[in-house]
């Protein structure tokens, strides 16, 4: 499956191609993170995906948070109603994860306004993997303007090498309601 975004409303219906220029990975999307040696990701150049991993690395004691997301700025012409971004997703945990280290999937509106769409416990038993289609994300009364919607992860702590979450994003759309 390739990602592709989308821009929609009642009244404009533009696909957009993904592309290097418009579309960017950042080690730091959550405030009060600071940590990027413990954030990367890729865009998978076959499938498109977009993948962001926290963690692992080595056995260093990281306590206050790690993020990283992948982000796309658009242009809205007229005030929406309501912003939604579709997208389907992967989301693994490592078993070696406490139970009281968590990774949380955010999506967040201009770097502020921020959606958890979903907050996962480590239990370190087994490997944990999540995934959902056509996941959503709203916000509500967005103004015209330039915007970037970011999909990302928080995770706030590690304390061991094998111990590591991983996002895969991908067939991500965003619609704006004007009607
Ligand atoms: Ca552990
Ligand atoms: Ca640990």
């Amino acid at each position: 499956m390739s990602v592709a975004w989308l821009l929609m409303s009642n009244v404009i219906y533009t696909r957009l191609v993904l592309n290097a220029n418009r579309i960017h990975l950042i080690p730091l999307f959550l405030q009060g993170t600071n940590n990027p040696y413990y954030s990367r990701g890729q865009r998978d150049a076959s499938s498109g995906v977009l993948e962001v991993t926290l963690g692992g690395r080595d056995n260093d004691v990281i306590q206050d948070g790690m993020s990283g997301g992948w982000s796309y700025i658009f242009t809205l012409l007229e005030e929406t109603r309501k912003l939604t971004v579709n997208f389907d997703y992967e989301l693994f945990l490592s078993r070696a994860y406490e139970s009281f280290e968590y990774v949380a999937l955010v999506v967040s509106l201009d770097g502020s306004t921020e959606k958890e769409i979903v907050l996962v416990n480590g239990k370190g038993m087994d490997d944990k993997v999540i995934s959902e289609s056509e996941e959503k994300a709203t916000f509500l009364a967005v103004p015209a303007g330039i915007h970037k919607i970011t999909i990302g992860l928080y995770n706030n702590q590690k304390t061991q090498g094998d111990e590591f979450t991983t996002l895969r994003i991908s067939a991500i759309s965003i619609l704006a309601a004007t009607g």
